[in-house]
């Protein structure tokens, strides 16, 4: 069999969602590239991708299901049937079930794959079962809050919009990392004479590309925001015009709200001097289409939605939005366009069941009320290392009456604390449907290559399940993957319905139509923009402190572009390019009587973890940073950045708080 070139998508957590070309020789991905044809990421890929068989055909792959021999966390297992392994867990959940009730069965799973019906194909089947519910809040839901609560469901700005921006503000956003192809818009934009701000908490590869690069503190960008818009007020550069027309509440909020944030007072609680706020919110005012591309960082605080919310003003104080090119990108969100009741399935629900915050997991493992958790079911998800709290979540895996299930593609943390691993089929072999939260291309993606040894996909493992628990025959669970995605397809509500359906099924990328006017079609229930929003109990925008801890320095766990949360640490190639270290000031070093390389300890009441220390001015005094969530076994101290995270949540969607954490650090031996 010759060389053949199949279509695919990228199925990581990330706003690009790439076309791909994977080129396929006797069953195997050989290389993949980017699909030229691809509207948004124009055949190129970030380090990751571009070596994506590398993950593919890893030696590390799981082939086999697993069954555990050693002590949990130890990693040590003996080989399996599938009958054998799925037969363990369906008669361990009858018993548990029997004993417990089925809410003692907890299913975890997060963003492994965005594939629609890969990543909820679980829902189904635990809501079948009735098994407590996850309230699945582990990314962005404050940040989308924050940006309901102004803007309601009025849609994004396509992201090319900002190519005809003249002032581009890449805010809390390391668009370098997350977000490369937005960049294409930069550039364009650059060329034609834009210039462009980065507001961040440290100078991250984004700031350095970027023409003023502002250091703000931590939790403050709210303070910043209202800053900005007294300076805009008070010096009558509001677009008065459209306020009136498309803003709901703007008078009262200039008279009572804005003049408690002078420049003075911001200064205060962000850090920025009081003549860069003035600068900052002068050239904003001052853009013919200011465009802001909001990241997720700055949500994921005690006060994030809070913070969104008064971010999200900014362009309607200077009526960016009525603009070509001005506006503010926060998510794309293209819910409207899959029908997801048909795959979620609430419906199947028995009875009304508990809910754990995915945040709280580890207390839900340890110190639950109520029925205790005895079966965590785990697919897409390393929680042994993404979730906050980390020594908290370790205690409750090591339960040895823990009834651990773990599907995955590799021996991450979390299987090596299994009873049966599964092994999971990747991306390249099985079919899913995709869409964004950066740009409004959809796409189909047929398998290119067969399952690597016995690995199969998370939909036909809960087949397996259904049939072992009884209800495989039910007309729902007896479908394949395609028969779900046609599902889908079949009865295109009226948005998908506008686009290329015979593109997509085909396989191609294929844009959701946008109306012309969208951009000035706010969907809000006045109508307007709602600076005062009345169904909020603060009906306007206001600073909020973060939780903070009583330690003194800020600690940043921000993306590294060469890993993804703590999906491809099975790369030797990218962990090597993602070394495990503490960014620091020079000043707090030198009070600390730290020096560059030696191994330090960040410390907390929640944790302690060790790093190569890197002095950097890059880094402001006060915040330490350290870019990627390292598996356990890559981290010296046998614990990584989660340890140090806290369980505590946002002040509105119980979202996560990852950046709200401070940490005092230490001299440490090399353990
Ligand atoms: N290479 C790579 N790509 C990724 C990911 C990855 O881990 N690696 N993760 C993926 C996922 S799951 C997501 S949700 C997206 C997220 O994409 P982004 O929104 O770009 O990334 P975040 O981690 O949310 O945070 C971005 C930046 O926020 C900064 N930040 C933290 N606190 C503050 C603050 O208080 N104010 C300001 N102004 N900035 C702050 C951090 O320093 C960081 O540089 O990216 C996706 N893409
Ligand atoms: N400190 C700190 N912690 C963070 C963040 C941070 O910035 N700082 N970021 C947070 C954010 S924004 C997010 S979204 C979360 C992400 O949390 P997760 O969604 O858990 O992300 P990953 O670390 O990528 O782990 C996903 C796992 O799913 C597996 N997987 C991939 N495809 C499949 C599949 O088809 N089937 C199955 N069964 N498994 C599959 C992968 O091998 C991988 O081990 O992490 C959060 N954690
Ligand atoms: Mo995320």
């Amino acid at each position: 069999m010759g060389l053949e070139i199949k279509r695919s998508v990228c199925p990581y957590d990330c706003p690009d969602a790439c076309g791909l070309l994977v080129h396929v020789d006797g069953g195997r991905a050989v290389k993949v590239s980017g699909d030229p044809d691809h509207p948004f990421t124009r055949g190129a890929l970030c380090p990751k991708m571009v070596n994506y068989e590398r993950t593919v055909h890893s030696p590390r792959r799981l082939t086999r299901p697993l069954i555990r021999i050693g002590p949990k966390g130890r990693g040590e297992f003996r080989p399996a049937t599938w009958e054998e392994a799925i037969e363990r867990i369906a008669t361990r959940w009858q018993d548990i079930i029997r004993r417990w009730g089925s809410e003692a069965i907890l299913p975890c799973s997060y963003a492994g794959t965005m594939g629609l019906v890969q990543r909820h194909a679980g829902f189904p089947f635990f809501h079948r079962l009735g098994a407590s519910r996850l309230e699945r809040t582990l990314c962005s839901p404050a940040k989308d809050y924050g940006w309901k609560a102004v803007m309601g469901s009025t849609l994004a700005p396509h992201p090319d919009e900002a190519a005809a921006s003249d002032l581009i503000i890449l805010w809390g956003v390391s668009a370098v990392a997350t977000n490369i192809h937005f960049l294409h818009a930069v550039r364009q934009a650059r060329a034609a004479g834009a210039k462009v701000w980065a507001i961040n908490t440290y100078a991250d590869r984004t700031a350095r590309l970027a023409d003023r690069f502002i250091a703000v503190r931590p939790g403050s960008d709210g303070a910043l925001a209202l800053g900005m818009m007294h300076v805009i007020a008070a010096d009558g550069l509001a677009d008065t015009a459209f306020l009136a027309a498309h803003v709901q509440g703007y008078p009262e909020f200039a008279a009572k709200i804005l003049p408690e944030y002078p420049p003075e007072k911001v200064n205060a609680l962000t850090g920025i001097p009081a003549e860069e706020i003035v600068d900052l919110a002068r050239a904003y005012a001052a853009a013919r289409a200011p465009f802001i591309r909001l990241g997720s960082g700055l949500s994921r605080y005690g006060n994030g939605a809070m913070t969104v919310r008064a971010i999200v003003c900014l362009p309607a104080v200077t009526g960016a939005w009525a603009k070509a090119g001005g506006g503010l990108l926060a998510s794309v969100a293209t819910g409207g366009a899959f029908d997801m009741a048909r795959i979620t399935r609430e419906d199947l629900l028995p009875r009304p069941v508990r809910t754990i915050n995915i945040n709280q997991v580890g207390s839900a493992l340890t110190t639950l009320d109520g029925p205790p958790v005895m079966s965590f079911y785990v697919y897409s998800n390393n929680p042994a290392v993404v979730l906050p709290d980390q020594n908290a979540v370790l205690k409750g895996l090591s339960r040895e009456d823990l009834f651990t299930v773990v599907h995955e593609r590799f021996l991450t943390d979390t299987a090596k604390y299994a009873d049966v691993v599964l092994p999971a089929t990747s991306s390249l072999e099985h079919t899913d449907l995709y869409r964004s939260y950066g740009h409004y291309c959809v796409q189909l993606a047929h398998p290119a290559i067969p399952p690597v040894g016995e690995a199969k996909s998370n939909w036909d493992v809960f087949r397996l399940l259904a049939d072992a628990l009884g209800f495989g025959s039910e007309p729902f669970f007896n479908r394949t993957t395609e028969e779900v995605v046609d599902s889908l397809l079949e009865a295109p509500g009226p948005w998908l319905a506008k686009a290329d359906l015979a593109a997509l099924r085909a396989g191609r990328p294929v844009e959701l139509p946008l109306p012309p006017d969208y951009k000035m079609q706010f969907g809000t229930p006045s109508g307007k923009i709602e600076i005062l929003n009345p169904a909020e109990a603060e009906p306007f925008p206001r600073y909020l402190a973060p939780h903070g801890d009583p330690e003194p320095l800020w600690f940043m766990s921000a993306p590294t572009p060469y890993l993804l949360n703590s999906s491809f640490s099975e790369r030797p190639d990218l962990v090597a390019k993602a070394p495990v270290e503490l960014m620091m000031n020079p000043a707090d070093a030198a009070a600390r009587n730290l020096t560059d390389g030696q191994t330090v300890a960040a410390v907390n009441r929640r944790g302690r973890v060790l790093f190569r220390l890197r002095v950097t001015p890059g880094v402001p005094a006060g915040v330490v940073v350290s870019e990627g969530v390292h598996w356990l076994d890559d981290s010296p101290g046998g614990r990584s950045v989660n340890a140090l995270t806290a369980q505590r949540l946002t002040d509105r969607a119980a979202a996560s708080t990852f950046y709200d954490v401070k940490v005092e650090v230490l001299a440490a031996a090399g353990d």
